[in-house]
């Protein structure tokens, strides 16, 4: 029975703060913060400014114990082992008073032989966890070279780099810090004398009409031992004998599948995945892992070209436009994250058109079941190092270290169909101050940790997964200019951080785009669970403090005269500030997709928030849609229609991501805000597979004379494709200028099936209409559109929970352009 031989260590510990008066009852796995946050021993930690109050918890040392019980037969076996998923961080580990060991990386699986200290009936197990503030600086101190950075918080560790926790628990420009401590994954004690599979990957061979799997399986046996393997993948079944030694072995066995159904990422195919069982049998013992696989072949193609050098993803021998945003931690309290709120925030990834999401360098590395979901949903994942923003030593224990990480994470992730890349840190090359006088030692560092001790790992354990030395980067040791158009990933920072109109995209043509955002505000609904009615207010103290970009919410009111009139209110501001944030990535997005395949990616920065803030995400902390994300959801469509305005004419652009030949028709209307026809052309249009191209060019004084025309008149662009349709508004003048009327916009609730739809219509053109459900969950098939003059939509709303058109309807607020001017 395989149960007898894994004792669960998940349940109540005595949580004690050493040398305090807290003590608790917590959970693992667990976190102390989430076990004082739910017995009400601190507040709520996101609301109004308690992070100030409640660093004590991280700077305090806190002793979980526990005890378990071993019966005879569990005793007796020859390994006892303890196996802690994670510890985080400073770990000192007792069992039976004993000390097992002492850790210092919460991104290590540390498995240890407690078999001289375990026995038969009642045993005791202690973790103790230091405090890491004091070490970071004690170590920051005695090495070499400066390696602090910079924080956003008065109480952020400036020597985060030198502890193996993840960088953002000590703040960053859209965090709080909260450097947590506890036993965040799974924890338990395994008694065998058999082997136990640590790891199952998998090595692809397509050829045409088959696929050769290698399975990898990474055994660990407590002594040698006859074993006997057995895979079945899909109903394919093999077997191999073997003796192994004691230690970790890898055996790999190939198996063929003839005729595969191949993994597609989301929006180019389905996303096929086989089940594959792998069992292992041994000393009268066996052990099973079951897992998803899917049959695909991902590169990173960078080939020199007349542009420079490419960067794209093929996959199965498409070249793809990856479309997506960076993922950061989805809680400052990972234990929190829930199965239902994870998949609902990758499932809106998803329903935007998302292929792709890049696990940024400065979080986590992620769990196994976000990865799961990935495969599921088909979006592939550019995987991070964990390490971002800053210099790390390289000292030999230090290297140890990130050696037993990399070698761990890379064989867990491995297997998974969803991933596309490695890479070594997020901006580090970018962060090179060659101005430093002891920059060309802290170069011969950077080369040390990512060049020569992670990619040597990421190319043996994952050698069909390309390593990518940072992001940005213009490759391996090729220390240009990571902001260089010409190749590589870039991040494009100019517009937020450097403070430029959104039409500085325009000029602008990277390969690839794996960073580039702008801020608004959270919306209302989320924010006044944090906040106090005095609070409300985008300039108070309180949303002040739930803002932690140096350049401040005044960089939102920067670019609001470029665009809008000033809003008037709290909430009118909030939502002017999430429509400019939609019309400055709608500039980018469309545009670096429409030059494909000169560029071949946009991933937006960000797609998630950690705790309820002014950010760069389009998903709320509560993984409310911001006006982005349904931007998000047209501009990512494989079809999409835009429009570029040079040299006094209009041009008409069809983008397609669709792997075959697309034929329809081009509708361009010019109307007036009342609906009245000024201009129309139709004409036929077709887009060979994966094509970008002009399909209509006007002058533009045909559409719209010059003066005060362009301020009561838009054109209205329908592409249709059958199966595939594009809608895009195109306006001649800011939207601050355009001579709006009140809208008169009616709307009706209907139940149809079991969805419940509204058709909503605005007597006058009506920008930006922003429909929110106050504290009902859930998200709109369309939102923060623009309403054209007389013309009904409907749009379908998917609840979180169940909902009733009695229960949304009192909650709807609307908000358009027009009035949010208006006091
Ligand atoms: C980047 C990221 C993050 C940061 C973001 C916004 O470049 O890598 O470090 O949060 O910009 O400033």
């Amino acid at each position: 029975m395989a149960e007898d031989r894994i004792v669960s260590l998940h349940g109540k510990w005595q949580v004690s703060q050493v040398g305090g008066k807290v003590s608790l009852q917590g959970n693992v796995p667990g976190l102390v913060h989430h076990d004082l946050i739910e017995q009400g021993i601190v507040g709520d930690p996101f609301s109004r400014m308690n992070e100030a109050d409640q660093q004590w918890v991280g700077d305090a040392t806190w002793e979980y114990s526990r005890t378990f019980v071993l019966n005879s037969r569990q005793a007796a076996r020859g390994a006892i082992i303890l196996n802690c998923d994670s510890l985080d961080t400073l770990a000192e580990v007792f069992v039976n008073d004993h000390k097992v060991a002492a850790t210092d990386n919460m991104f290590v699986r540390w498995r240890w032989s407690i078999k001289d200290f375990a026995r038969e009936g009642e045993n005791n197990i202690r973790i103790v966890f230091k405090p890491v503030n004091p070490v970071m600086k004690e170590r920051g101190e005695a090495y070499h070279l400066d390696l602090k950075r910079r924080c956003f918080t008065p109480w952020g560790p400036a020597h985060r780099n030198l502890v193996r926790k993840s960088p953002c628990h000590g703040d960053w420009d859209w965090g709080p810090c909260f450097l947590t401590q506890g036993i965040p994954q799974d924890i338990y004690i395994e008694c065998r004398d058999g082997g136990r599979l640590l790891y199952v990957n998998n090595l692809q061979e397509h050829n045409a009409g088959r696929v050769s799997v290698t399975l990898r399986a990474f055994i660990d046996m407590p002594r040698a031992a006859k074993v006997r393997l057995t895979f079945d993948l899909g109903g394919q079944v093999g077997s191999i004998e073997a003796d192994l030694e004691a230690g970790e072995t890898r055996l790999d066995h190939t198996l063929t599948v003839e005729n595969p159904r191949l993994w597609w990422p989301n929006g180019y195919g389905p996303q096929s995945l086989y089940a594959l069982r792998v069992e292992l049998e041994s000393e009268g013992e066996n052990d099973v892992v079951d897992q998803e696989i899917g049959l695909r072949r991902i590169e990173l193609v960078t080939e020199d070209d007349e542009a420079g050098q490419s960067f794209y993803f093929r996959v199965n021998g498409l070249a793809v436009f990856a479309k997506g945003a960076n993922w950061i931690p989805t809680d400052s309290f990972e234990t929190r994250v829930t199965d239902e709120s994870l998949a609902w925030e990758l499932e809106s990834a998803a329903a935007a058109h998302h292929n792709m999401i890049r696990i940024w360098g400065g979080g986590l590395y992620e769990s196994e079941r976000f990865y799961r979901m990935c495969d599921r949903m088909g979006i592939m994942v550019w995987q991070e190092c964990i390490f971002a923003c800053g210099y790390y030593p390289v000292n030999p224990e230090f290297l140890d270290s990130v050696r037993l990480e990399v070698r761990h994470q890379v064989r867990r992730i491995a297997a998974h169909a969803s991933l596309a890349l490695w890479c070594g840190n997020n901006e580090i090359e970018q962060l090179f101050d060659r101005g430093r006088p002891d920059f060309d030692t802290l170069l011969v560092e950077y080369d040390q940790l990512f060049i020569q001790t992670i990619m040597p790992i990421v190319n043996a354990e994952a050698p069909q997964v390309t390593y990518w030395p940072s992001s940005a980067s213009n490759g391996v040791r090729e220390f240009g200019n990571p902001q260089d158009e010409s190749r590589g990933d870039v991040h494009f920072w100019e517009v937020w951080h450097g403070g430029k109109p959104a039409s500085r995209y325009l000029e602008v043509k990277p390969r690839f785009s794996s960073e580039f955002g702008f801020q608004s505000f959270s919306s209302p609904d989320l924010m006044d669970r944090y906040t106090l009615p005095e609070d409300r207010n985008v300039c108070s103290r309180v949303l002040d403090f739930h803002q932690r970009n140096a350049r401040g919410s005044g960089q939102i009111f920067t670019h609001i005269p470029g665009h809008f009139k000033s809003p008037v209110g709290y909430e009118n501001t909030v939502y002017i500030s999430q429509a400019l944030q939609a019309l400055s990535l709608k500039v980018a997005c469309e545009h670096w997709y429409r030059i494909k395949p000169h560029n071949m990616g946009n991933l937006i920065w960000q797609l998630n928030d950690i705790w309820p803030v002014t950010s760069w995400a389009s998903l709320e902390y509560d993984g409310g849609w911001k006006i982005l994300h349904y931007y998000e959801k047209r501009f990512y469509a494989p079809l999409l229609v835009s429009t570029v305005e040079h040299d006094g004419r209009l041009e008409v652009w069809g983008t397609s991501e669709v792997n075959g030949k697309l034929t329809g028709t081009l509708r361009v209307r010019v109307l007036d805000f009342d609906g009245r026809e000024l201009f129309a052309d139709e004409r036929d249009a077709s887009l060979s597979a994966m094509q970008s191209k002009v399909l209509a060019s006007f002058d533009r004084t045909a559409l719209c004379p010059a003066g005060h025309e362009e301020q009561r008149r838009f054109v209205a662009i329908d592409l249709d494709c059958g199966e595939y349709t594009s809608r895009n508004e195109h306006f001649f003048s800011v939207f601050k200028y355009l001579d709006l009327k009140k809208p008169c916009i009616r709307w009706d609730l209907k139940v149809s099936g079991d969805e419940v739809t509204m058709a909503i219509q605005s007597d006058t053109l009506a920008p930006f209409v922003w429909i929110r459900t106050g504290g009902i969950p859930g998200r709109w098939s369309d939102n923060g559109m623009h309403l054209r003059p007389a013309e009904e939509q409907t749009v379908v709303f998917y609840p979180r929970r169940e909902t009733t058109p009695g229960e949304l309807k009192p909650s709807i607020v609307m908000h358009d352009l027009y009035s949010a001017a208006q006091g």
